[in-house]
């Protein structure tokens, strides 16, 4: 068998409320939808690149203008139609890790399909239900947080995470912790601080958190491991990891406790097992991440949390915490409190509705 067609489409929606970090405040996203033909069957998959190089250096139209000259055409002229296979060629170009992993994804749905297994069975998960998680942008003002926070725990999630930055991070802290006392809470700082902020993170010790995520930037792993001896609180990175051996760093220099793994982070569901069998056999809990994605992307997300080692509540949330109009039938809802249910059809077992998409979409192109 070989690929007919590969079809690229960059989308924008609106999010539903702002999302904002330390990088800035966004009122929707951009992103890049890829499906690969095989015998009709299609495979889809996201490439989670955003329009700024704000948390990665990649962006859409660079991993458009990659995915278009480099990874698209190496496909057809290797005759590729296995995950497995695309990895292996796809690591002879450097870098470009989301735009490889929106490909990448794509190939694991449309072998799943063609299987006709979840794609949950193919990468070895065990669960039925993953345990879902929402995280907080910064909001106008500290009530605000505090209401916004409230109104999730009422719709059944149990693990919070607050987005925090310098001004921002010890007074919102105590201002949910005193709201809410014993909920899972969480912060992530998008490398917003350097060592010379020592004492200020330091005091988030004292919030009871399950973590405190990239408080420094990306290549800071030693600033981490020497952080992580000043505080009793684990440190979790996300930016910092972007393979297996990044990941063997970190955890032999003791940069971290806690493993964020996102897919397109990471270029793709094979690099994301290595990280997840290391952790696994040394002891480093792992969640899964997320870029809010358009259920096409969550939908991947919710197979690969179902890996034995995904130990703690993840940055899955449902489909209308993100988008009024998600992509897919039917939406990801939460199913018991602070769970969802993992679709069970073939694949990533949820359907993309063709004319929400192309009301979505800003362009498109067709390979063959
Ligand atoms: O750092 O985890 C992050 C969203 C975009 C980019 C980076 C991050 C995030 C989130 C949102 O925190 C997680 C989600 O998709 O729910
Ligand atoms: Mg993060």
């Amino acid at each position: 068998m070989t690929i007919e067609r590969v079809e690229m489409a960059l989308l924008k929606l609106p999010y539903v409320h702002f999302f904002e970090t330390s990088f800035g405040r966004e009122y929707d996203r951009t992103f890049i939808i890829v499906r690969v033909y095989e015998d009709g069957v299609c495979g889809f998959g996201e490439v989670v690149a955003e329009a700024a190089p704000l948390y990665s250096g990649e962006t859409t139209e660079g991993a458009w203008h990659v995915l278009r000259t480099f990874l698209i055409p190496m496909v057809f002229k290797d005759d590729i139609t296995e995950p497995e296979d695309f990895y292996k060629k796809a690591r002879c170009f450097r870098g470009n890790l989301m735009a490889k992993a929106g490909l990448e994804l794509a190939f694991w749905d449309l072998k799943a399909k063609k299987a006709g297994v979840p794609l949950k069975r193919l990468y070895g998960g065990v669960r039925d239900e993953i345990e879902a998680g929402v995280s907080c942008g910064i909001e106008d003002s500290l009530p605000d947080l505090v209401a916004r926070v409230g109104a999730y725990l009422e719709q059944g999630y149990r693990r919070v995470k607050i987005k925090i930055k310098p001004g921002w991070d010890v007074a919102a802290c105590a201002a949910v912790r005193q709201k809410y006392p014993d909920i899972l809470l969480q912060v992530d700082a998008n490398g917003a601080y350097s060592l010379a902020d020592m004492e200020t993170l330091k005091k988030l010790d004292a919030f009871n958190l399950l973590l405190v995520e990239q408080p420094f930037p990306p290549y800071d792993l030693w600033d981490h491991a020497k952080l992580q001896k000043e505080m009793r609180t684990p440190l979790c990175l996300d930016e910092s990891i972007l393979s297996l051996d990044t990941a063997r760093a970190a955890v032999e220099m003791g940069s971290c406790r806690i493993i964020n793994i996102k897919v397109g982070r990471v270029g793709g569901a094979v690099e994301m097992r290595k990280i997840h069998d290391y952790c696994q056999e040394h002891g480093v809990p792992v969640w899964c991440g997320g870029m809010l994605e358009s259920g096409i992307g969550r939908a991947h997300n919710l197979h690969i949390a179902t890996l034995p080692n995904f130990k703690l509540p993840h940055d899955l949330s449902a489909s209308r915490r993100y988008y009024k109009e998600d992509l897919i039938d039917p939406f990801i809802e939460l199913s018991g409190p602070g769970t969802i249910r993992v679709p069970e059809g073939p694949g990533i077992g949820v359907h993309p509705v063709e004319e929400r998409i192309r009301r979505a979409t800003l362009k498109t192109e067709v390979y063959k």
